[in-house]
């Protein structure tokens, strides 16, 4: 049905947890692909899927939908397993990952796939789409609202900062940019290869609304994606700040996890350890 799925937070963080095991089985299927990023951003996905956004999983292209832009392409398994639990396709095909022939390459294609909205990969290019997605629908008087996930690596990329002026010169109240702050790109750490610090203060200082959570606090994000809908003249950029690999303790923080995929023996630790933080969620009030 065309609208919200009304999930608890504790079914968001069940979901959560359902959507870490599933990338963990198909890395290990795939024999590669990215861990640490996926991982880390199963919380938000959960929430933005299962409480946040408009859309209807048998109706994908349903006019009215939030469209959400995937800028970090390489994360797209933690995407993926989320549309799968969310009714867009069936679970097996989740094992298909970077298969010939598969819907679910290792990269999201537009067209491939029910959900997706946007061809990425390529990194640094996802906000600039999702500020023309909602330049269009406030042209047009639109509802619907354009929400973006972006990493901190990307960020190096100049790109992202010509999307950030166009948002903000056009007043993107419609656009909810949520940023994967990990700490972590391809060969180490962001405030090595690249300082971007201060953030929050160079996206005040370019007109956005910021807000910083803890990117696992399930209430945390949804609040502040609920905050971003009040701010009509500004976009809102959540820095959600993230452990890449979050609850896999030989993954936690080391960006040697950000492109490869678990070995049998890693992949059976992690599930035991999912398990373990599962009947935790279910034991909590
Ligand atoms: C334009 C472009 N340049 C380089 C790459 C290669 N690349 C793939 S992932 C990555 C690191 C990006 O950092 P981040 O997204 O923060 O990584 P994560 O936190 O997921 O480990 C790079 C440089 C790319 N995909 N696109
Ligand atoms: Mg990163």
């Amino acid at each position: 049905m065309a609208g919200r799925i009304h999930m608890s937070i504790k079914e968001i963080k069940l979901m959560a947890n359902t959507i870490r095991q599933d990338v963990i089985r198909m890395l290990l299927e795939a024999k590669s692909g990215h861990s640490a990023g996926s991982i880390g951003l199963a919380d938000i996905f959960a929430a933005l899927y299962f409480h946040v956004m408009y859309h209807d999983p048998k109706n994908p292209e349903w006019e009215g939908r939030d469209r959400l832009v995937l800028s970090n392409g390489h994360v797209c398994p933690v995407f993926y397993a989320t549309l799968a639990n969310a009714g867009y396709f069936p679970k097996e095909e989740l094992l298909t990952l970077r298969k010939l022939g598969s819907r679910l390459q290792g990269h999201p294609h537009k067209g491939s796939l029910p959900g997706i909205e946007n061809t990425s990969g390529s990194l640094g290019q996802g906000l600039s789409i999702a500020a023309g997605m909602a330049l269009v629908a406030k042209r047009e008087n639109k509802r619907w609202r354009v929400y973006c996930i972006t990493s901190d690596g990307e960020h190096n990329e100049g790109q992202v900062w010509e999307a950030a002026m166009l948002a903000a010169k056009y007043k993107l109240g419609n656009l909810t940019a949520i940023m994967d702050r990990n700490n972590i790109q391809i060969d180490g750490f962001t405030e090595d290869v690249m300082p971007l610090e201060p953030l929050a203060e160079k996206y005040r200082s370019f007109g956005w609304n910021v807000i910083e959570i803890d990117g696992h606090n399930v209430r945390e994000i949804i609040d502040a994606c609920e905050r971003s809908r009040a701010v009509f003249n500004k976009p809102t950029m959540i820095i959600a700040h993230t452990i890449p690999g979050k609850g896999i303790p030989y993954m936690e923080f080391l960006s040697e996890w950000h492109g490869k995929p678990p070995t049998k023996e890693q992949a059976d630790e992690a599930i035991k350890l999912l398990e373990e933080e599962r009947k935790e969620i279910e034991e909590e009030r």
